[in-house]
Parts: C-alpha cells; sequence; structure tokens
C-alpha cells in the first residue's frame, strides 16, 4: 500500500476518537529539535590544547570516522540533517570555537568572532544555534570546581567565561534571526562525604549573580541553568543541585531550568517534574538523552519515558515555553547514524504524543471512569501511528523507515572511513 494510501486510512482511525492527524502534523511542523554537535565528535571541541573530556563525563567506544575539524563536524550534521524531517537549530558549545591566530584562545578570550563559521553555516542551513559555556576539559577546571570554586582568581575566570558566552549567544542570536539559549552546566562536586555544602553553593550563587547582571537582548539569547545528582568523580555532593537551580530560577524569573533526563536518581524521571515546574516557571529547556544505570549519555531511545516526556509536552500545550535539545555521546556506533536515530525517535514520540485523544482520556478520567482512560491508553498503543509518521517524513522529503541507513552506509564509505 502507498503511504498516502495508508496514511488516509490511519487518519480515518483516528478520526474515530476524535484525533485529526492533520493538527497534529501541524503541530509538528513547529516542533523544533536542538541537534547537539557533540554527538559527532565525542565531545573533543577544537581548542587544540590536548585535554582530554572530564567533568564527570566520558565517552565511551572507538567507532572509526569521527569529526576532526570544524568543517568535518559541520559537513556530518549537515549529513545528519539529510536525515531527520522538521525544524532544527544546532546546539554547541564554547569549546567548538574557531580561531585562526597561532595563540591559543584561552575560554576567558573568547569573542563571538570565533563562532562565525558556525553562524555562516547556520545561515547557509536556515537554523538557529544554541549555545553552552564549557567548564570542563580545561586546567582551570581540573580540581573538579569552576564558577564555586573558592580560589578567588578561578572563579573569575569562569564567570569571564561565562559573561563572555551570554554576548556569544546574543550576537548568534542576532545573526541568525532565532534566539540563541545559552546553557549554563558545571561539573563541580566531591567524590566522597562532603562537609561544607553551603559554601561552594554560595559562591555559585554569588558568580552566577555576576554573570547574568548585565541584561542582554531578549529577542537575541536566553540563559538556562542545568543541575545534575552526581557525576564521575562527583558521586557524593554535586554543587549545581536540582533543588539549587530550582530556586534560583524562581528568584530570577528570566531564566530557563534545564532539565537532563539523566541527571536524576536511576528511578526519578523528568516526565514526572514538568507539570509541576511549569506552574512555576516560565521556559524549560529539556535535555533528551538516555541514562542506563547512569547517566551514561546513551542514544534516545523510543521508550516510554521519551514517550512520557513527549506527552507531558503535549498535553500541557507549552508552545513556546518548551524547548527540546538532546543531550548524549556514543562513540561506539556510528555517529551520524547516533544522531538520526535520537532525532527521529524523538519527532516519533513528539507525532504520538501529539495523536492522543488527549480531551477524551481527561474526560474518561475526569468522570471517574478509570477502566476506560486505562483501556483506551493501552488500545492506543496499536493505533497506527507509524502510516502517520511515514507520512511525515515523505512530505518532509525525508527518507521513510530505514531507507535512510543506505545513506549512513554510502557517507561511511566515502567519507568517514577515510579519516584516519
Ligand atoms: C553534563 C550535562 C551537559 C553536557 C553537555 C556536553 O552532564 O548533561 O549538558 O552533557 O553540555
Ligand atoms: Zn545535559
Amino acid at each position: 500500500m502507498s503511504i498516502q494510501k495508508s496514511y488516509e486510512t490511519a487518519k480515518e482511525i483516528y478520526a474515530g476518537l476524535g484525533v485529526d492527524t492533520e493538527k497534529a502534523l501541524d503541530a509538528m511542523n513547529k516542533f523544533v529539535l536542538s541537534v547537539h554537535c557533540w554527538q559527532g565528535d565525542d565531545v573533543g571541541g577544537f581548542e587544540s590544547s590536548g585535554a582530554s573530556l572530564d567533568g564527570g563525563l566520558a565517552a565511551t567506544g572507538n567507532y572509526p570516522g569521527k569529526a576532526r575539524t570544524p568543517e568535518e563536524l559541520r559537513k556530518d550534521m549537515t549529513k545528519a540533517f539529510e536525515f531527520i524531517p522538521g525544524l532544527k537549530k544546532a546546539n554547541i558549545h564554547a569549546m567548538y570555537l574557531e580561531s585562526d591566530s597561532s595563540k591559543k584562545v584561552d575560554r576567558d578570550e573568547i569573542e563571538p568572532k570565533h563562532f562565525d563559521g558556525w553562524v555562516n553555516w547556520a545561515k547557509e542551513q536556515k537554523i538557529g544555534i544554541d549555545f553552552n559555556p564549557t567548564y570542563f576539559s580545561h586546567p582551570k577546571a581540573s580540581d573538579g570546581f569552576t564558577l564555586s570554586s573558592s580560589d578567588e582568581g578561578i572563579r573569575q575566570f569562569w564567570v569571564e567565561h561565562t559573561k563572555r558566552c551570554r554576548k556569544i549567544s546574543e550576537y548568534i542570536g542576532r545573526q541568525t534571526g532565532v534566539r540563541s539559549i545559552n546553557n549554563i552546566w558545571i561539573p563541580d562536586g566531591y567524590k566522597d562525604f562532603t562537609v561544607d555544602k553551603a559554601g561552594p553553593r554560595e559562591r555559585l550563587m554569588r558568580s552566577l549573580d555576576e554573570s547574568i547582571a548585565e541584561m542582554l537582548d531578549p529577542g537575541a539569547t536566553a540563559d538556562a541553568v542545568e543541575s545534575k545528582l552526581f557525576g564521575i568523580g562527583s558521586e557524593s555532593y554535586v554543587v549545581g543541585s536540582h533543588e539549587f537551580y530550582l530556586c534560583y530560577v524562581m528568584r530570577n524569573k528570566n531564566l530557563l531550568l534545564t532539565l537532563d533526563a539523566g541527571h536524576f536518581h536511576p528511578l526519578e524521571t523528568i516526565s514526572g517534574k514538568i507539570s509541576t515546574i511549569m506552574m512555576f516557571i516560565v521556559e524549560m529547556l529539556l535535555h533528551v538523552s538516555r541514562p542506563v544505570r547512569w547517566d551514561s549519555d546513551h542514544v534516545v531511545a523510543l521508550d516510554d519515558e521519551l514517550l512520557a516526556i513527549c506527552q507531558e509536552i503535549a498535553r500541557g500545550g507549552y508552545d513556546y515555553r518548551m524547548n527540546v535539545a538532546l543531550d548524549y555521546f556514543d562513540a561506539s556506533i556510528n555517529r551520524i547514524a547516533a544522531w538520526i536515530i535520537g532525532c527521529r525517535n524523538t519527532q516519533k514520540a513528539m507525532l504520538r504524543a501529539y495523536l492522543e485523544p488527549y480531551e477524551l482520556l481527561k474526560k474518561a478520567e475526569a468522570e471517574g471512569d478509570l477502566t476506560k482512560r486505562l483501556a483506551l491508553g493501552e488500545e492506543l498503543k496499536s493505533y497506527p501511528f507509524n502510516s502517520v509518521w511515514d507520512y511525515y517524513c515523505e512530505i518532509n522529503n525525508v527518507p521513510v523507515r530505514e531507507k535512510w541507513l543506505d545513506g549512513v552506509e554510502k557517507y561511511e564509505n566515502d567519507v568517514l572511513s577515510k579519516r584516519i
């Protein structure tokens, strides 16, 4: 059966529950996914400092063909984008700067011009760019403390970095015409029993206050803060905890709160937090990731938690108050495929969420018909969502089902395998 025909059938079946598939497709046309550049080079960056990945992060695997230069990374992302439908942004880090000077540009020296390569590429791609200061893989982060450091010189160094990143994000937003979110995540914490838990948090608060004091163009940039429960080497105490940033955002209403799916207790889900937090804050950023036993940053799979996250977004009707980014890095498989799988899964989950007969389910729940709520919810799982997804891919001119894999294999043979 043709894709068009099976879509028409699916449309009819969903209409039986009062679901308008065209409306779901319209919603998908507005859904923007921020794609993290760091999947393409195992969070390496281009500072040529020789520093290896730290800050409690680890990319495992040694699949050949990782991007070694900004050109290669952008080329790889462009390739991945060929197979990902819908609106996209690119999410980059300060460590992905480009400088033509022979002298190394340190983190407290970076300027907007160091990101013109990305800006020009984004203009070609007609996409926006999100930004992240980089507080890891640097000698001044080697003792595990940055914005909360008790060494005043080091603390100031990272405050300066943060200020510069905010300006860069504003510049990017103005250049691309799409607001750029500047997401702040620091690795600060202790491996073992910590006595003074307040001190580092007081310093982090001071550093953030200093960093965000200058009001920037809200049309071009916004700041987000990302918490974490633990990292490798900070198992016992993390300065920037969920409670810390939750409270900080409550006090600084123009900040976004970032929830990373891998940054909580393994049995704790971010889907369960969204409806509460969105009642109290203006805007949220999600880092969609897949923790396996720990914050392992596995490629996002179409699993129950991803569906639950997307359902919360669709049910909440948050529109422009919710921003969705991906955050994972798997070096054990083809990196282009890793991007495509995670992106397409997130979009599939979003489409499935938009195809939910929310009003019907809500009504059953409100009327106390919990049998119907469960029955419908379960039957929905075998509704022909796939026909709508295939159709969505087709009208967006990207390969349907696994056909994208051929394109990735070709790229691996022609391009990636030559990188030795
Ligand atoms: C780390 C955070 C952070 C990073 C990226 C590279 O645990 O999730 O978002 O993964 O900034
Ligand atoms: Zn994250």
